[in-house]
């Protein structure tokens, strides 16, 4: 299409013309940036062809990542980034005048998800191409991702959120691959020649069409595909009021994440689970059975692995299709579902486990509750071979129990791997949540800690520090990050700890720009930036952080000779909209900041910044911008935890607890490069079994506790006396569930230690260089290196390699 700036250019211009009928002089960003983008689709098609192509004739075993997030974020730098020519590109439009960041800034992220686990899911898409690994995404083609967060009055307000808006440059629709799904209706059994036959129905279809999107590897040929599904109304819905069928189906694809407290939130939401699994795995039947005809030997061929429990419906469906369709005796399908599936548990918290109740489950998915049926079955009188009469255990191992189905139960009885997402997750797996499922099945269990791409959260976010690694240790690091200890021998490089201390220096003022546009605050680009970003959760503890804010700032007030080095703190968060919790700390943050911004007196010494709609985009600024990580959730609930690896790997410093991830960071930074405080995992389970922690008594016995605790309601903060009594309430009337006040005094400390620390300028630039030359290991090239091995036993598909 195009093989230098000369060719860009030209090809841009034709391609502006004749796309958007307009002059150059005429065209908008948007224009620009449409004409980009298709054109670099087009630029990637051929090689998205020969990739499918290059694996149907090899063989080549494929894994499809089944998830109900991928939180991609914007795709138009990226994808020049991974097929190098964004600097041709940027060049290019340079000497039409058009510079490539105005351009990209008008693309809007696809927010396909919450959080940490659907922004793993796009990781690992990436590293799947790069490592050219036949592997593929399979979603749901949301038409609102998560909501656009607005800060009014210092409380969340949430608006719907709009990227299909002006369409998506990077799909393609293929409407002739479309699938219908089924939905009620019932189920007939007869018998044919020996044999039972189940048809399914009267039920109520929805087409499901899918949108490809294609996954560029870095600097290879490999162009993987992620498919999302887009629910659309089938074509003869019959006795249906046609208005009411059309919305109803439509609704399954309308938004991410539907409330799910009520009955009718649950059954889209079930809907969705099963609409994403169906079309998904019978789009992969369809394309295997063309080209091997039978099933016997899928899972030689194929490997599905399941993101969390909202896809584990991928178990019967596999089975319903093995058995009905296929006509396999049952334990001939569960010997291929079995080996097919493997699946990754992302959290321990109580309230995620997923469970459907019956009354729900079976009327909307009659034939597939059948099967979830006869597994149970089989699962519980298995369970009874292994242990006679202990009905205790039994009961509360079953699939179905108390009218519910429990979906982390099918998954671990239908699938051939289990996995947690760092070392203390899954012991904590294994010694405690799942134990009784670690006695019967040890084999299943393994780890998989987390990583996350650094393409894009350091070559793509932190160009002038990826060019000083590159000056320094050359570019080999690129495809095998580990390499990144070479950095260790310029620890003692004093020209080079001032070019890290520059580029962050530079990092903190673009931030700092961003902050002043945003909100109006000016902040001190020498003070220590500190920084927690992530969703707001009780477990993470942001109240904790505030809480230590306010302390800083009762200090400066009381005592003028309070000596500390000047820092902004940074929070970006959403809450779920129905968590009410979540967001009077949300409002009490705000609220914080209000008061110590505008107070002169304290000389700017402390400066609280909320950075309203947290999101990719918007994280790609911040992470090179931080001198501060803050990890500091209640220890053994963040199963592992990815913005830390992010933030080290852009030379921040963590203040964390010993808790998911935090853990393997330290043990490969070393105790002298981190921040460790708080209580331990065993120590807070152990306060959960046994009790013995009050309170009350660290409210008591530390009047620095008791001074910020009753500024919550005493009238500190004027004309919101009222605002924070949940708050209030959860420290001390309900024993503070997350032990922010037993932990208050240890992150007091370790703060201060952070403040000396930074005092001392080439000591913190060592520690900072130690993290960032011991992060290679936390790229997820490693754990997809791992999953490929271990889990799925996927080959790279022949490296053919461009450069
Ligand atoms: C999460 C865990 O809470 C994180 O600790 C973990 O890093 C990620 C990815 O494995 O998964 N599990 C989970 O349900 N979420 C996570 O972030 N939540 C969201 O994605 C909103």
């Amino acid at each position: 299409m195009f093989s230098n700036k000369m060719e860009f250019k030209e090809t841009f211009l034709r391609r502006l013309e004749m796309t958007c009928g307009k002059s150059f002089a005429e065209s908008t960003k948007r224009d620009q940036y449409d004409t980009l983008g298709n054109m670099i689709r087009e630029y990637v098609s051929l090689n998205w062809i020969e990739t499918k192509e290059k694996n149907r004739v090899a063989k080549n075993k494929q894994v499809y990542y089944l998830s109900i997030e991928f939180l991609l974020g914007r795709l138009l730098r990226h994808n020049l980034i991974n097929l190098k020519i964004d600097q041709v590109v940027s060049e290019g439009l340079a000497e039409l005048g058009i510079h490539l960041d105005e351009i990209e800034d008008v693309e809007v992220d696809a927010a396909l998800g919450n959080g940490g686990l659907g922004r793993l899911a796009a990781c690992f898409l990436d590293s799947l191409a790069s490592l050219n690994l036949p592997g593929h995404g399979c979603g749901i083609r949301y038409k609102h991702g998560l909501f656009e967060q607005k800060i009014v009055d210092g409380y969340q307000v949430e608006l719907p959120e709009q990227w299909l808006r002006h369409g998506h440059v990077w799909e393609v629709r293929k409407a002739d691959l479309s699938i219908e799904v089924p939905f009620w209706g019932k189920v007939e059994v007869s018998e044919e020649n020996g044999r039972m036959i189940f048809r399914h129905v009267n039920a109520e279809m929805i087409t499901a069409v899918p949108y490809d999107m294609p996954v560029v590897g870095y600097e290879t040929e490999t162009v993987n595909t992620l498919r999302l599904w887009n629910a659309e109304p089938s074509p003869y819905p019959i006795n249906r009021d046609i208005m009411q069928y059309k919305r109803e189906t439509e609704s399954v694809s309308e938004f991410l994440y539907p409330d799910d407290t009520h009955d009718e939130g649950k059954i889209l939401r079930l809907k969705q689970q099963y609409f994403l699994v169906s079309a998904s795995i019978r789009s992969i039947v369809r394309s295997y059975r063309k080209q091997y005809g039978s099933l016997v030997d899928f899972h030689q061929h194929i490997s599905i692995h399941i993101n969390d429990t909202h896809p584990v419906l991928a178990i019967p469906e596999l089975m319903r299709i093995l058995i009905d369709e296929e006509q396999l005796s049952w334990d001939e399908a569960w010997h291929i579902t079995l080996n097919t599936i493997s699946y990754t548990n992302h959290t321990t918290l109580a309230e995620a486990l997923e469970k459907w109740p019956i009354r729900i489950f079976q009327p909307l998915l009659p034939r597939i509750y059948m099967i979830v049926n006869e597994i149970n079955e089989r699962f519980c009188k298995n369970l009874w071979d292994l242990y006679p009469g202990d009905w205790n255990r039994i009961e509360e191992m079953a699939i179905i129990a108390h009218d519910q189905i429990k979906m982390a139960h099918l998954a671990l009885v239908g699938s051939h791997s289990v996995n947690g997402v760092a070392e203390l997750h899954t012991e904590i797996l294994k010694k405690r949540e799942m134990k009784n499922f670690y006695e019967v099945y040890p084999e299943k269990f393994n780890n998989k800690t987390n990583g996350i791409t650094h393409r894009r959260w350091l070559i793509k976010s932190n160009p002038k520090l990826t060019d000083l690694i590159c000056d320094a240790i050359g570019n080999d690091w690129i495809h095998k990050p580990e390499l990144l200890e070479k950095l260790e021998a310029f620890k003692e490089d004093s020209v080079f700890l001032n070019q890290m201390f520059l580029i962050k220096k530079l990092n903190k003022e673009l931030l700092a720009k961003r902050i002043q546009d945003q909100t109006g605050i000016v902040v001190d680009t020498s003070s220590i930036f500190d920084i927690q970003v992530k969703r707001l959760h009780a477990y993470k503890r942001q109240l904790l952080n505030i809480l230590h804010i306010m302390h800083l700032y009762n200090r400066l007030k009381e005592d003028s000779s309070f000596n500390m080095y000047p820092r902004t703190f940074i929070f970006g968060a959403k809450a779920s909209p129905g968590y009410y919790y979540a967001k009077k700390i949300i409002k009490l943050i705000n609220t914080v900041a209000e008061k110590v911004n505008n107070d002169a007196s304290i000389n700017g010494k402390l400066k609280v910044v909320f950075l309203e709609n947290y999101r990719v985009s918007l994280a790609e600024d911040i992470f090179p911008a931080a001198d501060v990580s803050e990890q500091i959730s209640t220890a053994s609930k963040e199963a592992s935890g990815t913005g830390n690896m992010k933030f080290m790997m852009n030379g921040a410093l963590t203040v964390g607890t010993l808790d998911g991830a935090n853990i393997e960071i330290k043990d490969r930074v070393g105790d002298e490069n981190i921040f460790i405080f708080g209580l331990k995992a065993e120590e807070v389970l152990n306060y959960y079994q046994h009790g013995g922690y009050r309170s009350m008594e660290y409210y008591h016995h530390d009047k620095r506790i008791r001074k910020v605790v009753d500024q919550l309601t005493n009238g500190f903060f004027e004309g919101v006396e009222d605002e924070f009594e949940a708050i209030y309430d959860s420290l001390l009337m309900q024993n503070d569930h997350y032990f922010v006040l037993r932990d208050f005094a240890s992150y007091i400390q370790i703060q201060r230690d952070v403040d000396t620390a930074y005092k001392n300028q080439q000591k913190w630039l060592q520690m900072s260089l130690m993290n960032i030359a011991k992060s290679g290991y936390f790229s997820s090239d490693r754990t997809i290196e791992q999953y490929a091995k271990e889990i799925w036993s996927i080959k790279p598909v022949g490296q053919f390699t461009t450069s």
